[in-house]
């Protein structure tokens, strides 16, 4: 840019030249037929960013060069979604189609129905919303009515367009993905850096996704495939062949393979053509997914409680792979139980190497005459967890050796136990060394205490270095103490302290499943926390009380009553508690304490969050949002470029507090 452009031609030209890089990323993205090179692109590209920084008043949040605009935010905001967002049912065999089909045509009283089969690509669905043509919401599915605010993280997507082509008001659901080759760079990298591997490109995705900071977001070379539009305001559509069509003419990038077929046996052909096909794209699909193509059709078939009558995911069958079982080895659970695990010759599944996998138990070992040196068949159930599916006999060399279960605990040498009414061998001694690890790694784990940087490697190492003997001496390591372990620096260290510092203010549910008290999962501890409240209430609960729960059986009663006998565990929940660790349910009604009977005006920018977020997470606390200032105002929330309300504010004495302070007034470790 001339350094001299005076401006009212630098606005006409930024306009041009938003102009000219939204239609050649339309041609790139959408059409895959780019009219112009990478660099010239790149020349438009660094113009517009010149002007933009002479003149700053006139970005507009829909300039291509405000992808990566917000700064990392404080933590996602909940959006519900005025149009539900189902899931699909599933389709495993052909016979299940023909099933679908045939309950297609009872249910609309015809005999014939056509259907579009697209790709199903595997990665994570989201819903963006575009009002008069830009971008405004994106958000992931979550539960269905309520996922997360990634509307930032969308923004980087060179594939999301910030403004269609026409100025629709619409709302239309895709899939988030990474490219195979992408994910494979992405993990080569990660390896170098010494940081953990995504398992597969759909994890790899949906993580990117979860960054509170966009540019981590950007820097993953994540695209979309948009799928269905759900609503699209002044427009009547026919058929959903034709949605896809208006899609891809707005600028929204769908995927060119899709057919619309008239018969099940097509669809069925269609579908088996793409088990070995599928294999040659770019990036990974699940499946198929076959949509009545009738819009009136869909309406009058609509839903149940999961997922839509009209539409249905056909799986590919789980991919199987043959390799050699070198080894088997015990694992002691958390529990106790000794786990059979295969040690395996590395193999490619589903995208992720495999080179252990689960043998179950020593009963089926036997019943499916697995030997140490067979060559066996692997796969992932539910396309995750790797299990040996059987030898293949006929490859025997006679050198297989039948497996026996060992009668002792691989880690301390004592005799192993089996109860009647199970399948599993147990260690009885209370005081196995594994017993300790795997309860401090599950005390640590996501959906427990949720301490980052605490995993396997971690806690081994503190157990080796005797730094911990029980869950509660996590709470009273230090900086000197975290430094003495090889391969942890400074950083590591701060950062592991900080994270378990962060543990103790933890929802009770948290505290409850991450004991490991033996049948309570993740949901049972939610209800007891949700009914008792405390954890000296839970305590203090007989059988009978704790019977009352919902969601308890006897089962579990029993457990809980058994594990607070254990004088150990009583001593361990008073170290927890001397700690500081939380031993409160903090309820949504908790949170909504915080602001009850507060009432807000918001103005200028926020750093990071839009107006409507911040909106949203004042009245999750139970606040209020006005629009302008008066003295019944309690603060006034004002960011960047705050004008007249601030002014009004002052004068009124109104409080006002910057984003920084406002979340400071949130209860630690809830936002
Ligand atoms: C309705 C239609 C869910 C989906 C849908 O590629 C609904 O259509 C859905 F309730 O999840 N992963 C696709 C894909 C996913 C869905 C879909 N179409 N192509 C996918």
């Amino acid at each position: 840019m001339p350094m001299d452009m005076d401006k009212a031609t630098a606005t006409a030209r930024a306009a041009e030249l938003r102009q000219l890089i939204n239609r050649h990323n339309y041609l790139y993205y959408v059409l895959d037929r780019p009219e112009i090179t990478d660099a010239a692109y790149d020349a438009l590209m660094r113009e517009l960013e010149a002007i933009e920084a002479k003149y700053p008043d006139l970005v507009q949040p829909d300039s291509p060069t405000q992808r990566v605009g917000a700064p990392p935010a404080a933590g996602f905001v909940t959006v519900s979604h005025a149009i539900p967002m189902f899931s699909l049912a599933n389709a495993f065999t052909a016979a299940d189609l023909r099933e679908f089909d045939q309950r297609v045509r009872e249910l609309a009283g015809v005999d014939k129905v056509s259907y579009v089969v697209e790709l199903k690509f595997d990665g994570l669905a989201v819903s963006l919303q575009y009002v008069d043509g830009l971008l405004t919401t994106g958000a992931t599915r979550g539960d269905g009515s309520v996922g997360e605010d990634i509307t930032s993280n969308l923004r980087t997507l060179p594939t999301v367009p910030l403004r269609l082509q026409q100025p629709y008001t619409l709302t239309v659901r895709g899939e988030v993905y990474m490219p195979k080759a992408t994910f494979a760079r992405l993990n080569a990298e990660r390896q170098e850096a010494g940081l953990p591997l995504f398992a597969n490109p759909r994890n790899a995705a949906a993580g990117s996704m979860r960054q509170l900071d966009p540019k981590i977001a950007a820097s993953r070379g994540l695209a979309i495939y948009f799928y269905n539009l759900a609503s699209i305001d002044g427009v009547n559509l026919t058929t959903h062949a034709d949605s896809l069509k208006l899609m891809r003419e707005v600028g929204l990038r769908v995927n060119s393979d899709w057919v619309v077929l008239d018969s099940i046996d097509e669809i069925i052909d269609y579908c088996l053509a793409w088990h070995e096909k599928r294999h040659s794209l770019p990036y990974e699909i699940d499946g198929l997914v076959i949509k009545v193509n009738d819009l009136a059709l869909q309406s009058r078939l609509g839903y149940t409680a999961k997922s839509p009558r009209w539409a249905i995911a056909y799986k590919f069958p789980a991919e199987q792979v043959q390799t050699k079982l070198l080894d088997i080895e015990i694992s002691v659970g958390r529990t106790g139980t000794l786990n059979p695990t295969a040690v395996l010759e590395p193999v490619t599944i589903a995208g992720s190497v495999v080179s252990r996998a689960s043998l179950h138990n020593a009963d089926l070992i036997a019943a499916k005459d697995i030997r140490i040196g067979d060559t066996v068949l692997v796969q992932k159930a539910g396309d995750i967890i790797p299990e040996v599916v059987g030898p293949l006999v006929d490859l025997r060399t006679g050198a297989e050796e039948p497996y026996v279960m060992p009668t002792t605990c691989p880690e301390c040498g004592t005799q192993a136990v089996r109860a009647p009414d199970e399948v599993a061998w147990r260690c009885p001694n209370v005081s196995c060394p594994a017993l300790l690890r795997e309860g401090l790694i599950h005390f640590a784990s996501r959906d427990a205490m949720d301490i980052e940087g605490l995993g396997p490697a971690m806690v081994s190492a503190l157990l080796a270095a005797d730094l911990v003997k029980d869950f509660a001496d996590l709470y009273s390591l230090t900086q000197a103490e975290l430094l003495t372990l090889e391969r942890v620096g400074v950083k590591t260290a701060d950062n592991l302290l900080r994270a378990i510092d962060k543990s103790k203010q933890n929802s009770l549910e948290r505290l409850i499943f991450a004991l490991g008290i033996r049948h309570v999962g993740a949901k049972g501890a939610l209800s007891l926390a949700q009914h008792f409240g405390t954890l000296e209430k839970l305590m203090a609960a007989d059988q009978a009380d704790l019977q009352q729960v919902p969601d308890i059986g006897p089962k579990m009663a029993a457990s809980i009553v058994d594990y607070w006998q254990v004088e150990a565990n009583r001593r361990l929940i008073q170290k927890l508690i001397a700690s500081g660790v939380n031993t409160r349910y903090l309820d949504a009604t908790a949170l909504g304490d915080v602001f009850a009977d507060t009432t807000f005006v918001i103005t200028g920018t926020l750093p990071g969050v839009s107006r409507e977020e911040a909106k949203q997470l004042i009245e999750r606390y139970g606040g209020k949002v006005t629009s302008s200032v008066s003295r019944k105002t309690n603060y006034l929330l004002a960011g960047e470029k705050a004008g007249s309300k601030l002014a009004r504010a002052q004068e009124l004495g109104v409080p006002v507090l910057s984003w920084e302070e406002f979340l400071a007034l949130l209860p630690a470790g809830t936002v």
